[in-house]
């Protein structure tokens, strides 16, 4: 079977139930549609854990690549000749930036990781891919963490730049693609009005980021059955089984 899931955002606890609610099993794939890290409480575990699983198949969200920029520049070694220059003040600027859009929860997991433990995290999110393409069933799929926006039906898809791929928001009242769905996570659902974080299936778009880390859901789509599965938000902080 071939999962979706996105926008993890470090619930782990609530990551390691979905996989037991649709029954992972290892000739099974789950694309996980980017943002994985920040403003959850256990980012790093979950990387952890999703690395140790190479059928679980990774692409970047804007917060990947924020979180890689700038633990990249803090790992640089201080020295005598770097020590007042490595982290200047637009550096420090991203840094709060990053600190307001939730960085600090995998900054304090990553600092307390080994150095090839930190390597290790760093060259994985760096394996992430822009995009996936996949046919289940006859029916074609393109999977990406923002959007293809501005979009244009003669640009290839190589051709989108990072930033617009991850950080674009799709107008679902437009479908991309006649004969294929696009799947995307970034943009909460509980953003749209009436919706109580479930999935949005409209015009060939299909959204799945339910807000889980702003309290709403966990989704995940089974793409040869349609099967839409939820984990609410627990904060799994209080469970003793992480
Ligand atoms: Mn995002």
């Amino acid at each position: 079977m071939h999962y979706v899931i996105s926008d993890i955002h470090g619930c782990y606890y609530e990551y390691l139930q979905a996989l037991e609610r649709i029954d992972f099993k290892d000739e099974d794939i789950l694309y996980v549609l980017g943002d994985c890290v920040d403003r959850g409480y256990a980012p790093i575990r979950l990387l952890q854990d999703m690395m140790r699983r190479p059928n679980i198949i990774p692409l970047i969200g804007n917060h990947e690549l924020e979180a890689s920029l700038i633990l990249r520049k803090l790992c640089v070694e201080i020295t005598e000749k770097n020590y007042n220059t490595h982290l200047d003040e637009d550096f420090m600027e991203v840094l709060t930036a990053w600190f307001y859009d939730g960085g600090h929860t995998t900054l304090e997991e990553f600092q307390k990781l080994s150095m090839i433990e930190q390597e290790e995290i760093l060259s994985y999110m760096g394996e992430f891919s822009l995009y996936k393409e996949t046919v289940v069933k006859g029916q074609s799929y393109l999977m990406v963490h923002g959007g293809l926006e501005p979009f244009d039906p003669q640009k290839k898809l190589k051709d989108y730049d990072l930033f617009s791929l991850v950080t674009s928001r799709p107008d679902y009242e437009k479908a991309y693609f006649k004969d294929r769905y696009t799947i995307t996570g970034h943009s909460p659902t509980p953003n749209q009005e009436g919706n109580l974080g479930t999935i949005i299936k409209k015009n060939n778009h299909i959204a799945i980021d339910c807000g889980c880390v702003f309290g709403y859901n966990l989704a995940v789509l089974c793409l040869e059955t349609g099967e839409e599965y939820y984990i609410p938000f627990q904060d799994g902080r209080q469970s003793p089984s992480i």
